[in-house]
C-alpha cells in the first residue's frame, strides 16, 4: 500500500493508534522494527541532531533531505512536522509536492509565525498566524497535493499561547473546514486536562492528534476513551540517544578505555544489519 493510504488508515482506523519519533534514516528504521506503523519526523529532533536550534535554523531543504533518507529507510509512513509550513502558501505548495515525490505520508503545520519557536520555550508569548491566511496555507497545500491521500495535518497552538479553549476550538473547526485531514491539539500542561477538554468539544468532527510530551502520566486509555484518533511519542528516541552518548562519551573519556562500555553500545555487526550490508554482498555476488 502507498505510504500516503497508510497513513491515511492511520487516522481513519476505529482504534488510537501510535506513531514515533525519528530523525534519521537510522532512527526510521528502528522505529519500523519496533512495530510502529508510522514515523513523527520531528522538528525539534532534526533541529536538535545538527545541534541547531528549533527555530527554522534547519532550512526546508535541509528538512526534506534528511526525510529523503528516511523515507528510503522505512516503509511505514512518515508525517513531517512541517512547522509553519515554512512560509507563505506558496512555500506551503511547493513543500507539498516535494513531500509527495519524496513519498512522505503528510505534513503538520502549525499556526504559528515563520520563523517559529518550540511551543514549549514561552509558549505564552508566540504569535499565532491570523486564522484566515493560516486556512488559506491548508487550502494552498490541499490543491498543490496530486495524490488524494496525502494528509494535511492542521496544528492548534491556541493553548499553548494562552489564548484558551473557546479560540482553540474556533480555529480547529476553521481549519476543518478550510480542509485539514486532522487537528493535533497541542498543550504544556503537566495534565491532560485542557486537550481532554478539547477533546470532549470536538467530537468526532475530524480526527484528533496530539502529542502527550508534557502530560506523559496520563493513562494511555484516557486517549481512547476520549477518542483521539492517533498519539504521537514525539521526540524520545533523540532524548534517548542524546543520554545514551553522554553516558558513554563520559564513561570512555573517564577511563580512558572501551571496556566499560563494551557491553553496553550496539556491536558493530548491529550497524551493519541496520544498514543493510547483506544485501549489498548478494548484490555484489550477483
Ligand atoms: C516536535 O517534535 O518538534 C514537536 C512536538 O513539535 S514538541 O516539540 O513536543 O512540541
Ligand atoms: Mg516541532
Amino acid at each position: 500500500m502507498k505510504k500516503t493510504s497508510q497513513f491515511r488508515e492511520l487516522l481513519d482506523s476505529s482504534q488510537t493508534e501510535f506513531i514515533m519519533e525519528a530523525h534519521n534514516g537510522l532512527a526510521a528504521r528502528i522505529v519500523e522494527e519496533a512495530g510502529f506503523k508510522g514515523i513523527w519526523a520531528s522538528g525539534l529532533a532534526l533541529s536538535a541532531q545538527h545541534a541547531v536550534r528549533d527555530n527554522n535554523e534547519l532550512s526546508w531543504t535541509q528538512v526534506v533531505d534528511a526525510l529523503e533518507f528516511m523515507s528510503d529507510a522505512a516503509s511505514i509512513p512518515i508525517l513531517l512536522d512541517g512547522d509553519t509550513g515554512y512560509g507563505d502558501f506558496n512555500n506551503m505548495r511547493r513543500l507539498v509536492r516535494k513531500l509527495e515525490q519524496r513519498d512522505i505520508g503528510g505534513v503538520c503545520i502549525e499556526d504559528k509565525l515563520f520563523p517559529k519557536t518550540n511551543s514549549f520555550i514561552q509558549g505564552e508569548k508566540q504569535e499565532l498566524e491570523d486564522i484566515e491566511t493560516f486556512c488559506g496555507k491548508i487550502r494552498a497545500g490541499k490543491d498543490a497535493q496530486t495524490d488524494d491521500d496525502f494528509c494535511i495535518v492542521a496544528r492548534v497552538e491556541a493553548l499553548i499561547a494562552g489564548w484558551g479553549l473557546e479560540e482553540a476550538l474556533k480555529r480547529g473547526e476553521a481549519y476543518r473546514k478550510a480542509g485539514a485531514d486532522a487537528i493535533l491539539i497541542h498543550s504544556k500542561k503537566g495534565t491532560a486536562d485542557e486537550v481532554l477538554a478539547f477533546a470532549r468539544e470536538w467530537g468526532a468532527r475530524c480526527p484528533l492528534v496530539i502529542v502527550p510530551t508534557k502530560y506523559y502520566t496520563t493513562p494511555t486509555e484516557v486517549f481512547w476513551v476520549h477518542k483521539v484518533s492517533l498519539v504521537i511519542w514525539a521526540i524520545h528516541l533523540i532524548r534517548a540517544s542524546i543520554r545514551e552518548m553522554e553516558a558513554t562519551a563520559s564513561k570512555i573519556q573517564q577511563t580512558v578505555s572501551l571496556v566499560v562500555v563494551e557491553g553496553r553500545v550496539a556491536t558493530v555487526c548491529e550497524i551493519f544489519r541496520l544498514q543493510g550490508a547483506d544485501e549489498f554482498l548478494e548484490a555484489e555476488k550477483r
